[in-house]
């Protein structure tokens, strides 16, 4: 009744704690937990950062490879001033299912590891005393959850993550969690709508509360209130509006409240910037002039944090990324943590926001869960537990919509990676999906999905969904690779042309492409995992990119290399953003148009990797391992 994924906010009528620090934490194998009784008092702990990944954190591969329950244990004070208020926690993400207990009392439960969720509380605490807050979470992967992957178990018992996804099954409580006192009559949620006029801007905008008091909505510009209205729908109408653009951000603050006479019952701020984008003959427009996409895919993925939130690595990133020039990412393959979407509104750059709709593609859960190709192409969304994953993925991409609908950064939807989208199942199971994200998102914001390299302009049963379309494509890495890259080269332009016939004027992007590489690793000639190698490659694929008009966006695969699961097609991770970016002017043409340099992926940090064969050598005679895999 009371949802709402409002960022938090302290106000005049609201208050904060945050409850970051060292948490209690315990494995629960045997999940027995709930009826021993850990909720009140969990034995055997150690101490656990928060928020942070804990797989990275042990020592011993058991520890780091866990799959099952484990327990979080924190407490925190209530004060007793905060009687009469709602008393709400808020996690920003626990990765992938959580039950939430206060003082022994269940109060919340929540699937899905990248959105964030609340639980009111106001009943159980105990005032001006010390609550206890205990987290049963659990990291098992099944094929009706998003991301899509299994559990297997060993012979020794254990539970082990098989993931259908190429990265590292990182779990834990991932964001930050909040302790909230928010009054019982309150702001829910809000939405905006920008329209630019000849003298400045227009703002439509709805706001939901659960009560029956008026509400105002002002703009403010620093301290200078420029726009007001009242009533939970209207519009603001903004002078002389300065735009948000890329690099150049601007942000107004947008002031909410509800009044009951003469008192403010709730008072809720964000930050907003006035801009539109949309597709006008198939090019991508930011305030109405044409914008080429330039970038990367990237993973929230770190160095013993995990895919805990760390804001020095945050900063880094946008740092890197504005030193080599990008305008653009996606948040592949996943939401990420609010606060990336709020340095990016800061700094100004375009984000494709994406559900954690991947791996859903039976050839590759079949190599991947379990070590083993067998060549066989089926169907994802066909089966059983589809409608099970499809209910899943609504949810899932409800919330990532009503979160991040008000960021500026936010330029559309990703609704889906790489799925399998040929069989017959695919148009059932894609057409709600993007019915849905076109009902939910106020702004209209275009929809994609990314295409498989299987999946072909005749074959992709998906791509007539799409407002633009986003090609993950490796001519040259995972197929026809090492001395086959002129063929490579004709393959792609022989696919291209294939493209052309079906965009009837939507713009194309390259969401990925991309080498591996082995640090440090210099030949003349080339080989397949040398720097040289990459550049050849690049050069190739971006010389079929200016070939088409219609290519209106790259976001090369990786920002940084990350973690994945153990396997022989990884080095300790997937190492596509190996080279450093000395010479990539290419990307700084931020602006339209393509054509140009484009850019290399950049090296977070250096590290010794152990030599090994370039992946073709695994599969047999003849055949590539990306053939065995995806066809
Ligand atoms: C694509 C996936 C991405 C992988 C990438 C790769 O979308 O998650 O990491 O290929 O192979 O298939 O590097």
């Amino acid at each position: 009744m009371n949802r709402s994924l409002l960022y938090p906010r302290a106000t005049t009528t609201r208050r904060l704690i945050g409850l970051d620090g060292m948490w209690r934490f315990s494995f629960d194998p045997e999940s027995k937990g709930v009826e021993a009784g850990w909720a009140l008092d969990l034995p055997s702990s150690v101490s656990m950062p928060v928020p942070a990944s804990f797989c990275d954190l042990f020592t011993d591969k058991a520890s780091r490879e866990y799959c099952g329950d484990f327990w979080y244990e924190t407490s925190f004070f209530v004060p007793a001033e905060w009687s009469g208020w709602d008393i709400v926690l808020r996690f920003g993400s626990v990765t992938h299912r959580a039950r939430i207990f206060v003082n022994g009392v269940e109060v919340a439960q929540h699937e899905g590891g990248f959105l964030p969720f609340d639980a009111t509380v106001t009943n159980i605490v105990r005032y001006n005393q010390f609550n206890k807050l205990s987290v049963l979470a659990n990291n098992e992967l099944s094929e009706t959850m998003l991301p899509a992957g299994t559990t297997r178990t060993l012979a020794d018992g254990r539970k082990i993550a098989a993931p259908y996804f190429d990265f590292y099954n990182y779990a834990g409580i991932h964001r930050p969690v909040w302790l909230m006192a928010l009054p019982k009559e309150r702001v829910l949620d809000y939405s905006t709508r920008y329209r630019l006029t000849e003298t400045g801007a227009e703002i439509d905008y709805t706001v939901s509360t659960n009560g029956p008091h008026p509400v105002t909505v002002e703009l403010y510009d620093g301290t200078t209130r420029v726009a007001e209205s009242s009533g939970t729908t209207g519009t603001l109408v903004v002078k002389n509006a300065k735009l948000w653009n890329i690099h150049a951000a601007y942000l107004y603050d947008l002031v909410i409240r509800i009044h009951e006479g003469s008192a403010v019952v709730d008072e809720y701020l964000d930050r907003i910037g006035i801009r539109t984008f949309e597709i006008r003959h198939g090019r991508f427009l930011l305030n109405g002039s044409p914008v080429y996409l330039r970038g990367f895919g990237r993973h929230e993925d770190a160095d013993i944090r995990g895919r805990g939130l760390d804001l020095p690595t945050v900063k880094r990133d946008f740092e890197l990324m504005k030193w080599i020039g990008a305008n653009c990412f996606r948040t592949s393959h996943y939401p990420y943590a609010e606060e990336i979407y709020q340095m990016a509104d800061e700094e100004g750059f375009l984000i494709i926001d994406e559900v954690p709709a991947v791996g859903f593609l039976q050839s590759t859960a079949n190599f991947l869960a379990a070590n083993q190709g067998n060549g066989r192409q089926q169907g994802f969304f066909e089966k059983e537990t589809t409608p099970a994953l499809l209910k899943n993925h609504k949810a899932a991409l409800t919330d990532m919509i009503d979160r991040d609908k008000n960021h500026p950064s936010v330029i559309a939807w990703s609704l889906l990676n790489e799925p399998q989208c040929t069989s017959a199942g695919t148009e059932e199971y894609f057409k709600p999906l993007f019915e849905l994200a076109r009902r939910l998102d106020p702004q209209k914001r275009p929809r994609t999905y990314t295409v498989l390299m299987t999946s072909l302009p005749d074959t992709s049963k998906g791509q007539r969904f799409a407002d633009f379309v986003s090609l993950n494509r490796y001519y040259g890495w995972y197929v026809l690779g090492g001395a086959g890259l002129a063929d490579a080269e004709a393959a792609f332009h022989h696919e291209m042309d294939g493209w052309a016939k079906v965009l009837h004027g939507r713009p194309l992007i390259f969401t990925e492409y991309g080498t591996d590489n082995l640090s440090g690793a210099h030949k003349l000639p080339s080989v397949m995992w040398s720097a040289e190698y990459q550049n050849e490659y690049l050069e190739m694929t971006h010389a079929v990119f200016d070939h088409y008009d219609f290519v209106q966006g790259e976001l090369v695969w990786n920002f940084a290399d990350f973690q994945t699961t153990e396997g022989i097609l990884r080095v300790d991770g997937n190492k596509k953003a190996s080279l450093p970016a000395s010479a990539s002017p290419r990307m700084r043409r931020t602006s339209s148009g393509s054509g140009g340099q484009r850019c290399r992926s950049i090296s977070r940090s250096e590290k010794m990797i152990p030599k090994t064969a370039a992946p073709c050598r695994f599969a047999p005679a003849g055949r590539c391992l990306f053939d065995m895999l995806f066809t």
